[in-house]
C-alpha cells in the first residue's frame, strides 16, 4: 500500500458534525437569552457563529493550528458552561448564582466533549492517511445519527422554554375589569384569630426540611367557624415561599398561589393572610410555591374550623395529618410513626384525617383502615355527610389532599387504631407505615387491610335535596380529558401530564360570570394514573361516576379522584370571583403540565409564573 505524506491534516466530519449541532442548539438558545439578559443573547449567537465558522473551517482547510485552537476553543466553551452551573458567573442577571441544567445545555456540551476527543486527537497525529470514501462515509456515520439526533433534541428543548412571565388573566385596556388584590374579606367585627407561621430551614432526624415554627407538619390552627382568621406568614427560607388553605373558599387575594393571586413571599419578607373561616371542617395549609418540593420538604400543616354550635363535652376531636418524612422515603403522622391519642372508654371521637402525602410510584391513594370500633365517615373534604351508616372496617381511598372525618365511639375496653397508611415507594422498597392508637388497652385484633372491602362514597348515606345537584342544567360545560406523554416543554424532553392534550400555561382557561352553575366532566381513558383533580375558591358537588348519579348522600369535596378509565361530573356554582386553579393535586402531575384556571369575567391579575417572575405554583 502507498503511504502518501501530506502536510496538512485530513478532515474530521465527525467533529464537523458534532460542532455544527451545537452550534443549531446555541442558536435555538439565543432567543430566551436575549429576553432573559441581552449580553448572553449577543454571546450565543457569536458562538454559534463561531461554531459554524470552525465547522466549515475543519472540512475545507484543515490543519493541526485549526485542531488545537479548536480544542482549546471548546474546552473554554466547556470550562464556562460549567462554572456557570456550579458558581455561577461574575457577568449574569443574578451574578454567582448558578443556572439550572435543562436538557439542551446537556446536548450541546455532550456534542462539544465529544468533538474535542476527536480535536484531541487530530492535534497529536496530524498526518493521518487520505482513506478511501467509504471508509470516511463509515468512520462517519456514528457522528452523523448521533450529532442530529442530539441537536433535535437539545434545538427542540432551547425553542420551548419555560414562560418568563406568563399571566393567567391580564389586564386588558379598554375592558372594565378588578385586579383580585381588591378581592379580600370585607371588614367586619368577627372574632379574631391571630397566628404567626415562620417558615424556616431545620434538621428533622438528620435531614434537612422546611418547616413552620420549627415543626413539621406546623402547628394545627383550630379556629370556630365564623372567626376572622389572620396569619402571617413569615419566610426565613432560603427561598421564596406561599401559604394556600386548601379547602377554604377564601378571597382570591387570600388564595396564595404564587404567580396567581400574589408573588412568593421573598427570603425575609413576609405576607398577611386575612379570611372569614364561615365553613366548618377539616382543612389543611401548604407552601403553593415550587410545592413539588416544599410540601415534601415538610411546609403543611392542619386548619380545623370547630361548627359553631358544637357540643365539646364528650367529644375528642383530633386532626391527623399524613405527610412524607422530609428527606426519606417513609410517611409520617403529625410527625411521628406512632401517633397515641387518648381517649376514655365510651368518649365520642372524631378523627380527622388528610391526606398530604405524595404517592408513592404507584400513585395509588392512601387507603386508612380504623379498626376495635364501628364508625362513621361524618365527612369528606370537610363537608358533612347526609345521614353516614355504620361501618366495620372498611379501606377509605385518599388521594393526596384529600381529607376524611371518621367519627365513633371509643370501646368498654381496649384500644381503636388507624391502619394501612401505607405507601409503596418501589416494590422492592416498602417504608415503614405508620400506626395512630386511640385510647388505652390491648390493641384490637389484627385485620388483613389488603383484604378489606373499600369504601365507595357514591352510595353511602342517606339521599337529601342538594341546590347544586338538582338543577340539572349548567351555565357553562368543560371536559377535561387526562392524558399525557413525552414532549417538549419547560426547554426539557420530559414527561407531561396534560389536560385535554395540553399542558400549563397552554391550557384554555374555564370562563365564568358570577352565580353561573359549571359542570365538569372528568376523564380518565388511561390504564394506569391516579388524579386527585383539586379546585381552588369553590366546592364540587359530586354528580356522578361512569354516568350512574349519585344514590346516597349529597358529596361535596374540593378535590376529585380520578381512577383509570373512570368519568366524573362534577359541578360548582360560580359564587367567589376571581382566577383560581383547577390542577391535579399529584404536585409532579402538575408540575408537569395538569394545572389550568378558572377565570371570572372582570377580575385580572398584576401577577405572572414563570422563569422571570420567580413564581412557580407547582
Ligand atoms: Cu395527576
Amino acid at each position: 500500500m502507498v503511504h502518501r505524506k501530506f502536510t496538512g491534516s485530513v478532515p474530521s466530519y465527525s467533529a464537523a458534525l458534532l460542532t455544527l449541532g451545537a452550534a443549531a442548539i446555541h442558536f435555538a438558545a439565543a432567543p430566551g437569552h436575549f429576553s432573559e439578559y441581552l449580553l448572553y443573547g449577543i454571546f450565543f449567537i457569536l458562538l454559534g457563529a463561531a461554531q459554524v465558522a470552525l465547522a466549515v473551517g475543519l472540512i475545507v482547510k484543515p490543519s493541526r493550528r485549526l485542531y488545537a485552537l479548536a480544542l482549546l476553543g471548546t474546552l473554554a466553551v466547556i470550562g464556562l458552561w460549567l462554572m456557570s452551573r456550579t458558581t455561577g458567573l461574575p457577568i449574569a442577571p443574578r451574578p454567582w448564582r448558578p443556572e439550572e441544567i435543562a436538557f439542551p445545555d446537556f446536548a450541546a456540551t455532550l456534542l462539544e466533549a465529544i468533538a474535542c476527543v476527536l480535536f484531541a486527537f487530530r492535534v497529536r497525529r496530524p498526518s493521518a492517511r487520505r482513506r478511501g470514501v467509504v471508509r470516511v462515509v463509515l468512520r462517519t456515520l456514528p457522528a452523523g445519527l448521533f450529532a442530529p439526533l442530539l441537536a433535535f433534541g437539545g434545538v427542540g428543548g432551547a425553542l420551548t422554554p419555560m414562560p418568563a412571565a406568563f399571566n393567567a388573566a391580564p389586564f386588558v385596556a379598554g375592558q372594565t375589569s378588578i385586579s383580585l388584590v381588591n378581592l379580600v374579606a370585607p371588614d367586619g367585627t368577627q372574632p379574631l384569630k391571630e397566628f404567626t407561621l415562620t417558615a424556616s430551614q431545620i434538621t428533622v432526624g438528620g435531614h434537612k426540611a422546611w418547616a413552620y415554627n420549627g415543626t413539621v407538619p406546623g402547628p394545627e390552627l383550630r379556629v370556630e367557624q365564623g372567626d376572622r382568621v389572620r396569619v402571617t406568614l413569615v419566610n426565613h427560607l432560603p427561598d421564596a415561599t406561599s401559604i394556600h388553605w386548601h379547602g377554604i373558599n377564601v378571597p382570591d387575594a387570600m388564595d396564595g398561589v404564587a404567580g396567581i393571586t400574589q408573588n412568593a413571599v421573598p427570603p425575609g419578607g413576609t405576607f398577611t393572610y386575612e379570611f372569614i373561616a364561615d365553613q366548618a371542617g377539616t382543612y389543611w395549609y401548604h407552601s403553593h410555591q415550587d410545592a413539588m418540593n416544599q410540601i415534601p420538604d415538610g411546609l403543611v400543616g392542619s386548619i380545623v374550623v370547630e361548627p359553631k354550635d358544637a357540643s365539646k363535652s364528650r367529644i375528642r376531636d383530633y386532626s391527623v395529618l399524613v405527610h412524607a418524612q422530609p428527606g426519606s422515603d417513609a410517611i409520617e403522622v403529625n410527625g411521628t410513626s406512632s401517633l397515641r391519642l387518648d381517649a376514655a372508654p365510651g368518649d365520642t371521637v372524631r378523627l380527622r384525617i388528610t391526606n398530604g402525602a405524595v404517592p408513592g410510584l404507584d400513585l395509588s391513594p392512601l387507603t386508612p383502615v380504623l379498626v376495635g370500633a364501628p364508625y362513621v365517615v361524618a365527612a369528606l373534604d370537610g363537608h358533612d355527610l347526609n345521614g353516614p351508616q355504620e361501618l366495620g372496617p372498611e379501606r377509605i381511598p385518599l388521594g393526596m389532599g384529600q381529607r376524611a372525618d371518621l367519627m365513633f365511639t371509643m370501646p368498654e375496653t381496649g384500644a381503636v387504631r388507624l391502619l394501612g397508611l401505607k405507601r409503596v415507594m418501589f416494590p422492592w422498597n416498602s417504608p415503614s407505615t405508620p400506626v395512630v392508637t386511640i385510647g388505652d388497652g390491648p390493641a384490637p385484633a389484627s385485620v388483613n387491610v389488603a383484604s378489606l372491602p373499600r369504601f365507595d362514597f357514591t352510595r353511602y348515606g342517606t339521599p337529601a335535596p342538594d341546590a347544586v345537584a338538582d338543577a340539572g342544567q349548567y351555565d357553562v360545560t368543560r371536559e377535561i380529558i387526562l392524558g399525557g406523554g413525552i414532549a417538549f416543554r419547560n426547554g426539557n424532553v420530559d414527561f407531561t401530564d396534560t389536560f385535554s392534550g395540553k399542558t400549563s400555561p397552554n391550557i384554555p382557561p374555564i370562563r365564568v360570570r358570577e352565580g353561573q352553575l359549571v359542570r365538569l366532566r372528568v376523564v380518565n381513558p388511561g390504564d394506569h394514573g391516579l388524579h386527585p383533580i383539586h379546585i381552588h375558591g369553590h366546592v364540587f358537588t359530586v354528580l356522578a361516576k361512569n354516568g350512574h348519579p349519585l344514590t346516597g348522600s349529597p358529596v361535596h369535596t374540593d378535590t376529585v379522584l380520578v381512577g383509570p378509565h373512570e368519568t366524573w361530573d362534577v359541578a360548582f356554582k360560580a359564587d367567589n370571583p376571581g382566577i383560581w386553579m383547577l390542577h391535579c393535586h399529584i404536585l409532579e402531575h402538575a408540575a408537569a403540565g395538569m394545572s389550568m384556571t378558572i377565570n371570572y369575567d372582570g377580575v385580572s391579575t398584576p401577577f405572572t409564573m414563570g422563569s422571570r417572575s420567580g413564581n412557580v405554583p407547582e
